[in-house]
């Protein structure tokens, strides 16, 4: 009885982690004790995941096999079980196995890796695009195809946070998509490289200055899900969070019209009179 109890006590803490883990996995970021991956909540998370799950498998059998091995070697073979050792020094059949057998696990891996790499390149079947640059240290994004409007995302300070939005993650304003929607994700910066990342949906891409880089979601559950750049970019990398909202299809109609008037001022048009006054007296300094 006693044992049981021993026993019972932690397997009852870690299921209760588990449970805990699952219920604050609705949050869309990571949290303390934390198991596996964040809930994926798009097709190429899930198959992610699922991916992650595989190797885990693989790669316990290897170490339990290995381990196993050389407890056995140490046991049998050991100075004084074995106090005249024999002089064997190739045995082809196991040359040949452990040659093979590594390849094969290999291939096994491979296969499924490259299905998914493509399977997360691009999406046919675009219903909308939006395009993310990131800077030193911010991101803009920029709706082309829903009011072609453009909008800068800041992290929110100590001092700006309103109960309940995370530390370091939360930003001014979020990015909103519609929920079941395949959605184009072109990636861009403007200074340095950049990644933009959100690990409930499965993406992780560089944001090359000069380059665009595509990848595609269809996030398949409402709700805020937060990521981080995710590529060292400098002294303020920690602090150029991202912060998704996916809203229903009609609520996103509701908030493109919204949007169009709020950042109609902020369009990017005084930025851009700015940044071309900047260029052209570049050009002037330069031709003088
Ligand atoms: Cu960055």
């Amino acid at each position: 009885m006693t044992a049981w109890r021993i026993l019972a006590a932690p397997m009852a803490l870690f299921c209760s982690l588990l449970t805990s883990a699952s219920a604050l996995a609705d949050h869309g970021m990571a949290h303390p004790w934390q198991l596996g991956l964040q809930a994926p909540v798009t097709p190429v998370a899930e198959q992610l995941n699922d991916f992650h799950n595989m190797l885990l498998v693989i790669i316990t059998v290897i170490a339990v096999f290995v381990t196993l091995l050389l407890i056995y070697v140490m046991v049998k073979f050991n100075a004084k079980a074995n106090p005249t050792p024999r002089t064997t020094t190739h045995n082809t059949l196991l040359e040949v196995l452990w040659t093979a057998i590594p390849i094969l696990i290999l291939v096994v891996i491979a296969i499924p890796s490259f299905k998914l790499l493509y399977y997360a390149d691009s999406t046919k079947d675009a219903e909308m695009t939006i395009k993310a640059i990131g800077h030193q240290w911010y991101w803009s994004y920029e709706y082309p195809d829903n009011g072609d409007f453009t909008f800068d995302a800041s992290m929110l300070g100590d001092d700006e946070l309103e109960p309940g939005q995370p530390r370091l993650l939360a930003t001014d304003e979020s990015v909103v998509i519609p929920v079941n929607t395949n959605i184009r994700l072109l990636i861009a910066a403007s200074d340095v490289i950049h990644a933009w990342a959100i690990p409930a949906f499965g993406v992780k891409l560089d944001g090359v200055p000069g380059r665009l880089n595509e990848t595609w979601v269809r996030v398949e559950k409402e709700g805020t899900y937060y990521g981080q750049c995710s590529e060292l970019c400098g002294t303020g990398h920690g602090f150029m969070p991202i912060q998704v909202k996916v809203v229903s299809k009609e609520a996103f109609k509701a908030w493109v019209e919204k949007a169009k008037v709020e950042y109609a001022s902020s369009n990017g048009k005084a930025d851009v009179k700015l940044a071309d006054a900047g260029a052209q007296s570049t050009q002037n300094g330069a031709a003088q």
